[in-house]
């Protein structure tokens, strides 16, 4: 009889396949599509927001800032200062209705949400889910004096709303990271990382991407020489990300009807929009209707 102790497993060296719910769709915008949503971005007027405001004033020890990026969002808007779409509880006074989207986008989160209710099911697809709401993200480099400062990331974060989100990305290819955070002073563990080129689209959903883990955008390519509309004063744009989101009917709130220091506090940004968009100006329109209105 043999005394060794038994043979231990050798650790297996095939790296792990991540779960299912995350799909990468190289080439999902055609050639004529990426060239109506050039065009329109060539209309916009982005906000370079920051992150709190007199009413939402930095929590201690915090400082106020200017995001990384410009952003424009439609459907509604979630101003940084009244803190984004946070469910379960942070869900009133957060998403502001902002412009529809422009029929080239409108096609494409008709497609997607085909292809989305093909892919998800069950507790991933909820009820009434459509893709109503969508965040333009401006990567490029910022200028400081006579220095450009790059810009292109975003920190590891989760997208709260509700069931899958797509994302399509034109521009300087990006590299995408899904995370499951360790404990504290470990360094976080990257369950999946994907490039995303020009004109791909990808879609995650299900607990495992939505709820379980993070994304973060760890950094942006300076190869393709990319440079986007619209000019942004102090701003070099070399990829644009378009994520389309869900968020319910109910949560969506029209500016005027917003707590007055709310108002107080995101009027000087609707005024900024009001310049290049019709749709703000009826906004500010409205506003000043119902205080004549209000006794
Ligand atoms: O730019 C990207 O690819 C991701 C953007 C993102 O993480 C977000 O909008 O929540």
């Amino acid at each position: 009889m043999s005394t060794r102790a038994p043979l231990r497993r050798p650790p297996t060296a095939r790296p792990q396949r991540p779960p299912p719910g995350h799909v990468y769709l190289p080439g999902y915008v055609s050639d004529d599509e990426r060239a109506a949503i050039v065009a329109w971005l060539g209309t916009l007027r982005p906000l370079w927001e920051e992150r709190y405001s007199l009413h939402r004033p930095p929590p201690p020890g915090q400082s106020q800032r200017r995001l990384l990026r410009p952003v424009y969002w439609l459907g509604n808007w979630q101003f940084a200062c009244l803190d984004y779409y946070r469910p379960p509880r942070g869900v009133d006074d957060r998403c502001v209705r902002a412009e529809p989207f422009p029929p080239v986008l409108g096609a494409l989160a008709r497609r997607i949400e085909g292809l989305a209710r093909a892919t998800y099911r069950g507790d991933d697809m909820p009820r009434r889910w459509h893709l109503n709401t969508c965040l333009v993200n401006f990567y490029g480099k910022r200028r400081e004096g006579e220095r450009w400062i790059d810009t292109a990331r975003v920190g590891e974060h989760r997208d709260f709303e509700p069931g899958p989100v797509a994302s399509i990305s034109l521009g300087e290819r990006a590299l995408i990271q899904f995370v499951t955070s360790q404990r504290p002073g470990q360094r976080d563990r990257v369950v999946l990382a994907q490039w995303l080129e020009d004109a791909s689209l990808q879609l995650f959903g299900g607990a495992f991407y939505k709820d379980r883990t993070f994304h973060r955008v760890q950094r942006v390519d300076t190869r393709g020489g990319f440079d986007f509309p619209p000019a942004i004063d102090g701003f070099a744009t070399r990829r644009v990300n378009f994520t389309f989101r869900y968020v319910p009917e109910a949560h969506v709130i029209p500016f005027a009807d917003l707590a007055p220091e709310l108002r107080e506090d995101i009027r000087p940004y609707v005024r900024e929009l009001a310049r290049a968009s019709a749709f703000f100006r009826r906004e500010l329109a409205r506003e000043a209707a119902a205080g004549e209105a209000r006794p």
